[in-house]
């Protein structure tokens, strides 16, 4: 066996600390009253004999379509007939209920960590006790930066960096056709969680291409927590503030359904014919729709079906092989001309 600090106890005894913890957990007295794990009841608890695969899954939050979308992947993955036992703690965008979380999964010795950090620093001091415990980590979706990379041992998620950049690419292009290419272009961006791999990428990639082009302004970026309601608030602030609006970005599909409510509500039209162009990240289906209609102008794809690339790493782990440290998922960028032919298939 791979991690053979694990082997001291063995799945067995894990499985014991697993029911321990179970049963403190349902008195209500145990360590783990914050973090209390979504799914498990306790005729789930697994037996010896099942020599199920034990993770402990610290998903983020539930604040958007994405999210929800990429936490079912791995569930759907990671299932009892796939040879999983699977606890799913929700950390309701919290840093701090991200932290008991590990710590509880380290504590019951589960045999792989995976989560998905909610902001990019802080996680050395924990990360460095799933090590010491002998428990592999797999990060997913968003990044950790961490001093010592040996802290984890893959990561799957987006390049979105090229998200942001897939952002301006569209903008230039866009505009050129448009013959608006030499105009003085306003633009408002509503951030994602502040320190988050998903806001601080998008807005570096989107950065890299805007600073090429002198005649484009970025008014005020603000964050908007990837919520309807904060991205609503958010984009009625903008349109209080600015008169001259040409771009709307919206860091995930949620603002951009609230940024949309602001700008309804002020008699604002935006997309193909409106008068504001609006960049939408994620492409969740009631998004694409907007996108068909021409209400959103583009929409970049960020994939939350990660939970198959997972259970394939963990599958990898388990047998003794290698795995790939950085597992990029594939994207793409829907506008009005290509959304039609995907929305059929778009389950989320
Ligand atoms: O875009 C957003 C979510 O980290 C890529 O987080 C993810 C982002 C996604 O809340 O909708």
């Amino acid at each position: 066996m791979k991690f053979p600090n694990k082997n001291i106890i063995g799945r067995f005894g894990r499985m014991m600390l697993l029911l321990l913890c179970f049963s403190f957990l349902m008195a209500g007295c145990g360590p783990f009253q914050d973090v209390v794990p979504e799914d498990v009841h306790s005729e789930d608890i697994p037996d010896e004999e099942e020599n199920l695969v034990v993770v402990g899954f610290s998903q983020l939050g539930s604040e958007s379509v994405w999210r929800t979308a990429n936490s079912e992947s791995i569930q759907e993955a990671l299932t009892r007939e796939n040879g999983f036992f699977l606890e799913f703690s929700n950390a309701r965008q919290k840093q701090e209920n991200q932290i008991k979380a590990i710590r509880g999964f380290i504590s019951q010795r589960v045999d792989y960590i995976i989560f998905s950090p909610v902001t990019e620093s802080g996680w050395d001091t924990v990360l460095q006790e799933a090590k010491d415990a002998g428990i592999p980590v797999i990060l997913v979706d968003r990044k950790a930066s961490l001093e010592d990379d040996s802290l984890y041992t893959a990561w799957v998620g987006s390049d979105m960096i090229s998200e942001g950049e897939k952002a301006g690419i569209w903008l230039e292009e866009y505009l050129q056709k448009e013959g608006r290419e030499e105009e003085e272009i306003n633009i408002v961006v509503l951030q994602g969680t502040v320190g988050s791999s998903a806001q601080l990428e998008r807005t570096t990639g989107f950065q890299n291409i805007a600073r090429k082009h002198s005649n484009w302004h970025i008014l005020k970026q603000e964050p908007a927590d990837f919520t309807t309601a904060k991205g609503k608030e958010v984009m009625e602030m903008f349109l209080k503030n600015y008169t001259d609006i040409d771009v709307v970005i919206s860091q995930n599909d949620d603002m951009t359904f609230g940024a949309l409510q602001a700008m309804d509500e002020e008699g604002i039209t935006t997309g193909v014919d409106g008068d504001i162009i609006l960049i939408s990240f994620d492409a969740v289906r009631e998004a694409l729709e907007l996108v068909s209609q021409g209400i959103i102008n583009v929409d970049i794809e960020c994939n939350p079906e990660q939970g198959e690339y997972i259970m394939e790493i963990i599958r990898k782990l388990e047998s003794g092989e290698s795995v790939d440290k950085e597992n990029i998922v594939e994207e793409k960028v829907f506008t009005q001309e290509n959304v039609d032919e995907y929305l059929d298939t778009r389950t989320y």
